[in-house]
């Protein structure tokens, strides 16, 4: 089959940190014989999606693949609404974190054919393979994992997601996702002092925490799963070679998890002996997941910044997100990263559900009298399909999710709150942090380039 995925022009998309990998799994685990193009609509800065439409014209897929975020799915819709105009013969198909968190209310929000829940590699190859053979029987699609299908009596079907053994899994095809491209306009993620040229790997998939505003669970399962590090030390050897990566990011919600896990990753790093290289676990690890040893050997692999999220300094908040997390530990855990020679940064959202004032000034004097080297202070925002966001739709406290955000953009201001208050909120965070030691804002300078600063800033207030 033709199968042609989009990846949506966003306004203001930023290039800087993002890369639509989903589609390189994707591709890179289809069965053999079908022709795969992605149309990459941010990298291209493709604004009217004429481009697009030219590029179906030109390619005649059988199939479209969309994946579907909160911050790109107005541009989806439109991109939808067009093919369905122009090609309505052309099957489209979509999943992506929005669609595993809106579940069976993804036509909803998309008028596409089918739908996938979770993760898409072993599904999505299924239904490619159902119609190459011509149009599928419902027998057949109910054995599709994670498929959402309207039925014949006008309603839908949702066949459970099932999230297998991560052994066979072929990582990432870096190609079709154009990593040169992205590099050679301003791809650049994590924090490396020495490296050019960033990229993004996942050795492990899941999550069992219960955090009520992530809905990083619908995507990959509660249950931590772990890629052969065989496989994890090939693609880094790959990624250097073909691409000369010297930046390497670990975006699994959880690399730590697993600590003997974490620690045979380092050491295979280490085996791989590569010189001038760096490693970042920029999306952050559980403060309570690390130990002496490991701290010590990610530092030897290449690591200079550990990254954390404990989110408040507010133990009332973190009950009400149902974090998990106690801030004696974090307290201690930033010394221990200190003492291994590592760098700290930490992740805080404000303006949870429930919060107060005194809520928020307790975070940001928790972020100041820590050792944080660098910090940043987002507010909340509410995901599709996340128990905070199931909460606040039946308080009738919101209507819908946010849609077409950034990490920077505010839709939603607890009870007591405006927006614009909010917002001043973490401008003060942000400065008090800054300003309390000039280490911080020195390193705040240097670490970040004038374009993100600007982009950071213009979004601030
Ligand atoms: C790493 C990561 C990031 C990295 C980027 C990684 C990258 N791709 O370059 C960074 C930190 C930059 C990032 C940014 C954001 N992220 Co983020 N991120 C993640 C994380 C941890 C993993 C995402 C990832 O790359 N996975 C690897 C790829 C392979 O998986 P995938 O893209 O999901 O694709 C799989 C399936 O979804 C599915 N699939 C996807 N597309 C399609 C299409 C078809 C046709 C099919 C069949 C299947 C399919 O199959 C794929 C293979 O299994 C997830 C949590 C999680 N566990 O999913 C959060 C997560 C996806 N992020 C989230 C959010 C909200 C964001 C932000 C919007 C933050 C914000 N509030 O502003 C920004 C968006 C950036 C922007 N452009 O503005 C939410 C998404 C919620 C939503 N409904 O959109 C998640 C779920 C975390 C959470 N808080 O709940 N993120």
């Amino acid at each position: 089959m033709r199968i042609l995925f989009i990846w949506p022009a966003v306004e203001n998309a930023e290039l800087g940190n993002f890369l639509p990998l989903g589609f390189g799994y994707l591709a890179a685990n289809l069965p053999k014989g079908h022709e795969v193009r992605l149309w990459d609509g941010v990298l291209a800065r493709d604004r009217g999606n004429e481009a697009v439409i030219e590029e179906i014209r030109r390619f005649q897929p059988e199939l479209i693949g969309l994946s579907l975020w909160h911050f790109n799915m107005k541009a989806a819709r439109e991109v939808v609404r067009q093919v369905r105009q122009r090609f309505p013969a052309t099957v489209l198909a979509a999943g992506g974190p929005s669609v595993s968190g809106y579940g069976a209310k993804t036509f909803a929000a998309a008028d596409v054919d089918y739908a996938f829940v979770g993760e898409g590699e072993k599904s999505f190859g299924q239904l490619v393979e159902l119609l190459a053979r011509g149009k599928p029987d419902s027998d057949a699609l109910r054995q599709v994992d994670g498929l959402i299908r309207r039925t014949a009596d006008g309603g839908v079907a949702c066949n459970p997601p099932r999230w297998g053994s991560l052994d066979e899994l072929s990582y990432c095809d870096y190609d079709l996702v154009n990593l040169n491209g992205y590099l050679a306009n301003g791809y650049r993620y994590g924090i490396h002092s020495q490296a050019k040229r960033t990229a993004p790997i996942l050795t492990t998939r899941g999550c069992p925490y219960g955090c009520e505003y992530c809905g990083a669970r619908h995507v990959t399962g509660r249950t931590v799963r772990t890629r052969p590090v065989e496989s994890v030390a090939a693609e880094i050897k790959h990624l250097h070679e073909r691409f000369q990566i010297d930046g390497f990011n670990i975006v699994d919600d959880n690399f730590t998890f697993h600590l003997d896990y974490a620690k045979q990753v380092c050491r295979a790093i280490q085996g791989l002996g590569l010189k001038g290289v760096s490693f970042c676990s920029p999306n952050g690890v559980r403060a309570e997941r690390l130990d002496e040893e490991l701290l010590h050997l990610m530092k030897q692999a290449g690591w200079e910044w550990l990254f954390i999220a404990p989110e408040s300094g507010s133990e009332r908040t973190l009950a009400n997100m149902r974090k998990g997390v106690s801030l004696r530990v974090v307290e201690e855990k930033v010394k221990m990263i200190k003492a291994a020679g590592l760098r700290v940064f930490g992740f805080f959202m404000i303006g949870y559900p429930g919060e107060t004032r005194a809520d928020i000034r307790k975070t940001i004097h928790f972020a100041c009298r820590n050792d944080f080297d660098l910090a940043v202070f987002t507010c909340f925002q509410p995901l599709a399909g996340t128990p905070a966001y199931e909460k606040l739709l039946r308080d009738g406290e919101i209507a819908g999710p946010p849609e077409g955000l950034d990490y920077f953009e505010v839709s939603y201001a607890p009870k007591g709150f405006t927006i614009a208050q909010l917002k001043l909120w973490r401008f003060w965070a942000l400065l008090s942090f800054y300003l309390s030691s000039p280490g911080r804002l020195i390193r705040a300078v240097t670490n970040y380039s004038p374009a993100r600063a600007f982009h950071f800033l213009r979004k601030l207030l």
